[in-house]
């Protein structure tokens, strides 16, 4: 009688253990925060031993094996994601590289009229792009007297850097990758981790944030992410060293953004200056200039991460079904107006 007694105890004592286990691991956020945080301190310990950070203490829901956003692709076939709303947490991500103690490099030209774009690219960034990291603005410009004063908060610089004008937009445009390959190459080795290179007639309106870093980074360019490739504006006369074969191509990416490590964005930069050089040797243009060498390069060279078109939209007034938040956009222009050639 007594040992029965002593067996039902036992059996009810591990009942409420294991009921209290499966409660926990079901129901991370009603937990208490003290729980919460031996638990997760002993994973940290963990994947400390395995070389991983973990963010200890950090309380957020519990990633799913099973679901995750169905109307988008969010991974490449050679499994590289695809960043959009949805796919990951703001707060695992951030408090992962916050351990890390990186510099974002970002490039923007203004040359001409361009400069007018300024004061929303820089006051919007300061709102939105990588809000809480060191960032290093390099802005290239012909006038250096128009960059307008904005403040910019802690951790965030500013070096302008002054470029001679240029007859042709298309040449402003396209001389943005060799001048990126020597500022790599020349001054940011040992001041920055991470490099992108921007539009400057854009403006952000959401959070564009260390969920983008990546080895090699590209964006899929917002006309294009819901059409078939034979309609890519790709460069399809064979004489160009941008040229695609029909039927060949994964996406087609905005020559708008773009980045990644230094080493990969300075071997993209210096490849796509010397294709150009080539076509520039033998007389031929690609269609959408750096674009067109960016597409080839992006081609053979597959990016480890894709940003989607919420990283650069058309218009902010457009909005589409899979894309819910517009984070960076093209402000409208004239061209006509602001370029110095047509
Ligand atoms: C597309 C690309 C752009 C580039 C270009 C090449 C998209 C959304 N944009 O833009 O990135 O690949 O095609 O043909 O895919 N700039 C000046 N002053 C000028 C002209 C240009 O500073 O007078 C700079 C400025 O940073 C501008 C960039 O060059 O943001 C690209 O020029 P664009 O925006 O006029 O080119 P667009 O809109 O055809």
């Amino acid at each position: 009688m007594v040992l029965r007694q002593s067996f039902l105890i036992i059996l009810a004592f591990f009942g409420m253990v294991l009921c209290g286990l499966i409660y926990l691991n079901t129901n991370q956020n009603s937990c208490k925060p003290q729980i919460i945080e031996k638990v997760i301190t002993k994973k940290n310990w963990k994947l400390k031993n395995f070389g991983l950070r973990s963010p200890v203490g950090l309380v957020y829901n519990q990633p799913s094996a099973l679901v995750s956003r169905t109307d988008v692709a969010s991974v490449t076939p050679w499994l590289a994601p695809i960043v959009w709303e949805g796919t990951f947490d703001s707060r695992v991500i951030d408090s992962i590289y916050k351990q890390q103690n990186i510099t974002i490099a970002t490039t923007v030209f203004a040359l001409g009229k361009y400069t007018r774009f300024l004061k929303d690219f820089l006051e919007s960034a300061e709102e939105h792009y990588f809000v809480g990291f060191r960032v290093h603005f390099y802005l290239f410009t012909d006038q250096p007297e128009e960059v307008p004063n904005v403040k910019l908060g802690q951790e965030r610089y500013l070096t302008v850097k002054t470029l001679p004008s240029m007859n042709r937009w298309q040449d402003i445009s396209m001389s943005r990758m060799e001048i990126l390959e020597k500022l790599i190459e020349n001054e940011l080795a040992s001041e920055a981790d991470y490099i992108f290179c921007l539009d400057v007639d854009t403006k952000f309106y959401g959070r564009w944030g260390v969920e983008s870093l990546g080895r090699l980074v590209g964006v899929i360019h917002p006309w294009f992410f819901n059409v078939p490739r034979f309609l890519f504006t790709y460069e399809h006369r064979p004489k160009s060293q941008a040229y695609i074969p029909a039927g060949k191509g994964d996406f087609y990416y905005t020559g708008a953004a773009f980045g990644g490590s230094l080493k990969d964005v300075h071997n993209l930069t210096k490849t796509c200056r010397e294709q150009m050089n080539i076509d520039t040797a033998n007389s031929i243009e690609a269609l959408w200039h750096e674009e067109s060498h960016l597409n080839k390069y992006f081609l053979y060279n597959k990016p480890s991460k894709l940003l989607s078109p919420e990283y650069l939209w058309r218009d902010i007034s457009m909005s589409s079904g899979s894309v819910k938040i517009i984070r960076f956009s093209h402000v409208a222009k004239n061209n006509a107006e602001v370029r110095p050639n047509l």
